[in-house]
């Protein structure tokens, strides 16, 4: 449940950004950048089952619950239930997602988050998890929600959608509510009074209007929350309700294999494709011809921060020293034989060991590796870190930080 949403008289939550026709059909855009599409029939429905708004759910690592495995875009009933946004479907499923044991968060744009406490064993199975229910326990304690009777809802207030709670000093969620409301164009007397309809972060309780001062105000709400949250024991204005977003981080995933297409200059035999550079098998090469200026490309979708690029030869000594004179770079565009030099991450030395780890920290849509001109361009994979995008599901078995894949791969050796 959403607190502001939430209407003690009826015992559920309001619908008016849907009927009022403000809830945009393809997600929250403000906090979340998923592909899901709400289908015009799950939206026409009304009563109880009616929609209220977007919520993401996530899947979090069972003990580091900062790692965050797969993200879903869901609407948010009248009645507390998330469904799926394009069928109405009320059983959540992460395809993709192995079974096992995953700790569950929810979020909404301008709620506080909460995360379940302990880590659930998920499974082909639907289970019922109800974060209404005051006796689930979630990570930081009865506080991280807001309980009413028998009801536990998220806390409102979080305009600017940073994860806290802030009613003063500068960069409020308060001073945000008061800006939207003041450069509202139609606003033409900068009015506090103005009600700003539609569907914006400032408006803590969706009913619609963000109000700043006079009736029914979403300032209020934000206020209220700060001065009453009770471990703001000296009941402060400058209290900060909730968890810095920044701890929670989104792990580097190997975006070569997940995402990648990989092309060679030339291919020595029918065993050597660009693609088993990025197979996740250190049995299978990627073996260029050695015809002179042997390049090997990996294309990404579009182009990401990335992180770092780590390069496996075999384990043969002669291809280590293959390695020698191999030049990397991380461009916005393919392969050409005018390469930047702007481009360039690092020149490899043949030295006697099997993986090759560079930083580049700069981002771009292509990874090329070219060969020094006397030699083959020969690698057992290249791995691409960068962070997981939004949206969609993120296989769990392509997913790790990159202690944990370097911690894999050493296993398997
Ligand atoms: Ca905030
Ligand atoms: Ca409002
Ligand atoms: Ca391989």
């Amino acid at each position: 449940m959403l607190q502001g949403a939430y209407e003690t008289s009826s015992g559920f939550m309001r619908d008016d950004l849907r009927s009022k026709g403000y809830l945009p059909d393809a997600g929250d855009p403000l906090t979340y950048s998923g592909e899901e599409v709400a289908s015009e029939g799950v939206l026409a429905v009304t009563g109880e089952n009616a929609v209220v708004d977007w919520v993401t759910l996530e899947l979090h690592d069972a003990t580091d619950s900062t790692l965050l495995y797969a993200k879903r875009g869901l609407l948010l009933q009248r009645n507390g239930q998330v469904i799926v946004p394009n069928d109405g479907a009320k059983d959540i499923v992460f395809a993709g997602v192995a079974p096992g044991n995953y700790r569950v968060s929810i979020h909404h744009r301008n709620h506080l988050g909460v995360m379940s406490e302990g880590a659930l064993a998920l499974s082909a199975n639907p289970q019922l998890l109800d974060f209404s229910d005051p006796a689930l326990a979630v990570q930081g304690g009865a506080l991280s929600r807001y309980v009413s009777g028998n009801k536990a809802m998220l806390w409102a207030g979080d305009a600017d959608a940073n994860a806290r709670i802030i009613a003063n000093g500068p960069n409020t969620d308060l001073n945000t509510l008061l800006g939207y409301v003041l450069t509202e164009p139609t606003n033409t007397h900068q009015d506090t009074n103005f009600r700003l309809n539609g569907y914006f972060n400032t408006d803590l309780n969706l009913d619609g209007v963000t109000i700043y001062a006079g009736p029914g105000t979403d300032a209020n709400l934000l206020i209220g929350n700060v001065l009453m949250y009770p471990n703001n024991q000296t009941v402060s204005l400058n209290y900060v309700v909730g968890i810095p977003k920044e701890e929670i981080v989104t792990p580097l995933v190997n975006v070569a294999r997940q995402y990648g297409v990989a092309t060679q200059s030339t291919t020595l035999s029918d065993n050597d494709s660009a693609a088993q550079a990025i197979d996740g098998d250190w049995g299978t090469i990627s073996h260029t011809n050695n015809v002179g200026g042997d390049w090997w490309q990996l294309k990404l979708p579009t182009a990401v921060n990335i992180a770092s690029i780590v390069i496996y030869s075999d384990s043969h000594p002669l291809f280590y020293n293959w390695m020698a004179g191999i030049t990397v770079y991380v461009s916005d565009s393919p392969y050409s034989d005018a390469l930047s030099d702007a481009d360039k991450v690092a020149t490899l030395s043949g030295v006697f060991i099997n993986t090759i780890t560079l930083n580049p920290a700069r981002s771009g849509a292509y990874v090329i590796l070219k060969a020094n001109s006397a030699n083959y361009l020969r690698m057992a994979e290249v791995d691409v870190y960068a962070q997981a995008p939004d949206g969609g599901i993120i296989p769990v078995d392509k997913l790790f930080n990159l202690n944990g894949q370097l911690q894999r791969r050493q296993q398997l050796r």
